[in-house]
């Protein structure tokens, strides 16, 4: 007799409905009231049966056999066999590790970052559970800001005086507010379809695409700046700009403004501080340089009368800004947010209903809904000991650098000395810039211990491997922030393999070292969701939010909470506006900070006093283009969620090498065909790709998005297309310190020899 059953379930791509039939997700199938649900879940049942999952603890051979401080055995990493093991012996193997390096070395020896967006689900979050796991034995070194977003982060509070997440979330106009104000929007970086599919813990509600529709109708202009025509829905003006110099761009249309009467004095002598100190710098009367659209025009590749035109049009009509995160994902790339927020200061429109300024639309699907936010349902991570932290992105720096200073938004830090590495939930041998490096850098522990589902790059690269399941091996509540949807999302199928949760693997390991109850708390998974659930309820409902009971929610399976609607949506910076003294900013002058004390005070060459053209190391403007001529953007692809889903679209013929995009003109200069495979290489790696021959690039940028699964050949040319094994392992700045991973340089040549038939997993 057949079991068939469907539920639906939720993912950071939306929810879908998920077919299972004698223990295997046979089949999935869309959500019916997403009005545009992703294509992503449709490789999922081969990814989550595939034959690179994880079927047992294993544990590399020379690190069994030699002990976590022979030298020689670090080195195989990735090159190694791995040893199956009974849970129980390799998690005391793991505990008595752990122990052994607390013991001799104190817990700031274990780096606990663990960067990664694991998966969707409330409780069973794999880097909270890492977390609560070292907090209960004693602490670990841990990572702030995000590879998203670490440029923003630290830059928007001295400027904004807010958290970039809180902007982002809270004080931003909505679609609704945007489709009835916003006359000109100017989208640097776009606003990407193909990203907004996607939101941390889930978008139910795809409604993006349905809003470029809207704003077409009602003739706004939209205009997509930005080196490739995909990254707005269709129907944009396309202004293609060279990467890396939106600030370039951005000075000469404020220089436009400042010399042509058009910038708004009243709302910069009221709202904000240093465009004295700003404005010199713009006209050139402290470095000789007039900041004209005829100095811009060069760098960025744009016309100097379509800058000129643009900057009129803006100061005559309601304008928003939007600026997309890949920008800040750039060496310097504090500089476009920070230039972006002077540039709508100068056109005075902030606080008025479809103007100023707003970022991140667009990247995840959340941005810009108008919902109700409530909170609630967290596993509690408790408190760590250990204080020592590093900027997310500079893990290689730390590992190859132990002791040494570094500086970070005016804190003078220093890299502690990692003998021992827990990841989980995260896949940085595929996120990390320059892997050759990483590589180098993953050498340096004693002892790597990952959770994971699947034999990614990082999981072959580890010493110890604990089978995690995935989402739909077990029971979970779902909820993501600007979603209105509230999820059961029930166990579809029973564990693969020897699977277990993330949290009965850290409840076994602190079992072994004595810490038990006080990770568990005495409490089943199924007894927290309980627990959390309860909480959830009551502080809801202490909102006037009513949710259902936990058996009533597992029977419905999902419900639309009533928390959507404009009513939710309010103008930004509005209430500052209107009093600018009693609303003031938290920033030091309580205004928006066009010249910043603090900042300048850091002294920081790469990181000045007010916004600045600072021009990235690797740029098509770099000498360097001489010997590397094409500008590669590594962006997020569309067809899954970083490298997660990756082997079963790997399995798809002809999907890999992963694709890369190149313009005509590019590719006929090098003899490329479509569908030819190629080689990317610079001074620092290489990568096979497939040829995508477009005009929807411009000449000499090429895009190969991440999401490969790096694999190396003997020589070290990654086979599967992996953007970071060409990327540059450098902060953004001293302040920032984020991933510059869009700042890289490349070129494309026919690849001699054929790559390997199928990926070796
Ligand atoms: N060149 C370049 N590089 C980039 C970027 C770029 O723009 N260009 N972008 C950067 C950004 S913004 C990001 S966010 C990162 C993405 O960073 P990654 O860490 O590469 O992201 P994921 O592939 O989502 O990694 C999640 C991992 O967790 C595993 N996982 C899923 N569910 C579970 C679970 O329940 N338990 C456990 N233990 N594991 C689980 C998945 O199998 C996967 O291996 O990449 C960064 N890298
Ligand atoms: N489907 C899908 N969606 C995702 C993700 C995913 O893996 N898959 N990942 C999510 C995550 S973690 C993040 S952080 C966000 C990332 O969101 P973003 O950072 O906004 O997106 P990217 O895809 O890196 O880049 C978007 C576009 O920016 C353009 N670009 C690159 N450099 C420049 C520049 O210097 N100037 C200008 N003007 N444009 C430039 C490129 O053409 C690129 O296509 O996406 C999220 N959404
Ligand atoms: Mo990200």
């Amino acid at each position: 007799m057949s079991d068939r059953k469907t539920h639906t379930t939720t993912s950071h791509w939306g929810a879908f409905n998920v077919t299972t039939e004698n223990n295997r997700i046979v089949g999935v199938s869309e959500f019916e009231h997403d009005p545009n649900p992703s294509a992503i879940p449709r490789s999922l049942p081969a990814a989550v049966h595939h034959r690179s999952r994880v079927a047992k603890p294993s544990i590399r051979q020379s690190w069994l056999t030699h002990g976590p401080q022979h030298r020689q055995s670090r080195k195989l990493r990735g090159n190694d066999a791995f040893v199956e093991l009974p849970w129980d012996e390799a998690l005391e193997i793991a505990a008595n590790e752990i122990t052994r390096v607390t013991k001799e070395h104190g817990n700031e020896a274990i780096f606990g970052g663990s960067y990664g967006w694991a998966s969707a689900g409330r409780f069973h979050h794999a880097l909270g559970q890492v977390h609560r796991f070292l907090n209960v034995t004693g602490g670990y070194v841990s990572s702030v800001a995000s590879y998203s977003t670490a440029a923003a982060q630290a830059i928007i509070p001295h400027v904004l005086g807010m958290h970039f997440l809180k902007l982002m979330w809270g004080e931003i106009n909505s679609w609704p507010m945007i489709a009835d104000n916003t006359e000109t929007l100017v989208m640097f970086g776009g606003i990407n379809p193909k990203n907004s599919q996607v939101s941390m813990g889930g978008v139910t509600h795809h409604e993006t695409a349905g809003w470029f529709n809207v704003f077409q109708q009602r003739g706004m202009r939209l205009l997509n700046i930005s080196p490739q025509r995909g990254d707005t829905p269709d129907g944009a003006e396309w202004l293609p700009l060279n990467p890396g110099s939106d600030t370039a761009l951005m000075l000469a249309l404020a220089w436009v403004l400042e010399t042509e009467g058009l910038a708004d004095r009243s709302f910069l002598d009221n709202y904000c501080t240093g465009y004295d100190k700003f404005q010199p710098y713009l006209t050139g009367a402290t470095d000789g340089i007039a900041k004209t659209p005829q100095w811009a025009a060069p760098l960025c590749g744009i016309d100097a009368d379509a800058i000129h035109a643009l900057a009129v049009n803006m100061a005559q009509t309601r304008t928003l800004i939007t600026v997309a995160w890949s920008l800040q994902r750039a060496e310097h790339g504090e500089q476009p947010y920070w230039m972006a927020a002077t540039l709508a200061a100068m056109l005075g429109q902030i606080g008025l209903p479809g103007g100023g300024i707003g970022y991140g639309y667009g990247a995840i699907g959340g941005i810009g809904v108008s919902v109700k936010r409530i909170s609630g349902l967290t596993f509690p991570q408790l408190e760590n000991p250990v204080k020592q932290y590093i900027p997310v992105a500079r893990i290689a720096d730390m590992l190859l650098k132990p002791g040494e200073p570094f500086e970070f938004n005016g804190h003078n830090l220093t890299y502690p000395d990692i003998k021992l590495v827990y990841w989980s939930g995260g896949n940085p041998f595929h996120h990390h810039q320059d892997l050759q490096r990483l590589n180098q850098a993953w050498q340096q522990p004693d002892t790597i211990i990952v959770n994971e589902p699947w034999w990614t790059a990082t999981a072959q690269r580890a010493d110890i491997v604990f089978p995690a399941t995935t989402a739909y091996e077990r029971h979970d509540i779902g909820r993501a922030e600007g979603d209105s949807y509230l999820f059961d999302m029930p166990a579809l199928i029973p564990p693969v393999g020897e699977a277990r949760d993330d949290y009965d693997i850290f409840a076994g390991l602190a079992r072994h070292m004595g810490r038990e109850e006080a990770f568990t708390e005495g409490r089943s998974s199924e007894q927290w969701l309980q627990t959390l659930y309860a909480n959830f309820q009551h502080e809801s409902a202490a909102k006037g939010i009513e949710v259902p009971g936990y058996s009533q929610l597992a029977e419905k399976n999902w419900v639309d909470l009533p928390l959507r609607g404009a009513e939710h949506s309010q103008t930004p910076f509005a209430e500052f506006r209107a009093d600018p003294v009693n609303a003031a900013l938290q920033t030091p002058s309580g205004k928006i900070e066009i010249y910043s004390e603090t900042i300048a005070g850091f002294n920081y060459s790469d990181c000045p006093g007010h916004p600045t053209w600072l021009p990235p190391a690797e740029w098509l403007g770099a000498e360097t283009a001489n010997e590397f001529p094409l500008h590669m953007v590594s962006p997020q692809p569309g067809d899954k969620l970083h490298s997660q889903l990756e082997c079963a679209i790997a399995d798809e013929a002809g999907a890999r090498p992963a694709p890369v995009t190149l313009n005509p003109h590019d590719a006929a200069q090098r003899h490329i065909n479509p569908g030819d495979i190629v080689r990317v290489y610079n001074h620092r790696g290489a990568c096979l790709a497939r040829a995508h021959v477009s005009d929807d690039i411009m000449p000499s940028v090429v895009s190969l998005s991440t999401g490969a699964w790096y694999d190396p050949d003997p020589n070290g040319t990654d086979q599967q297309g992996n953007p970071n094994s060409l990327t540059r392992d450098v902060g953004t700045s001293r302040l920032g310190q984020g991933s510059s991973a869009h700042s890289c340089l490349v070129d494309v040549e026919k690849a001699v020899s054929p790559p390997n038939a199928a990926p070796s997993l």
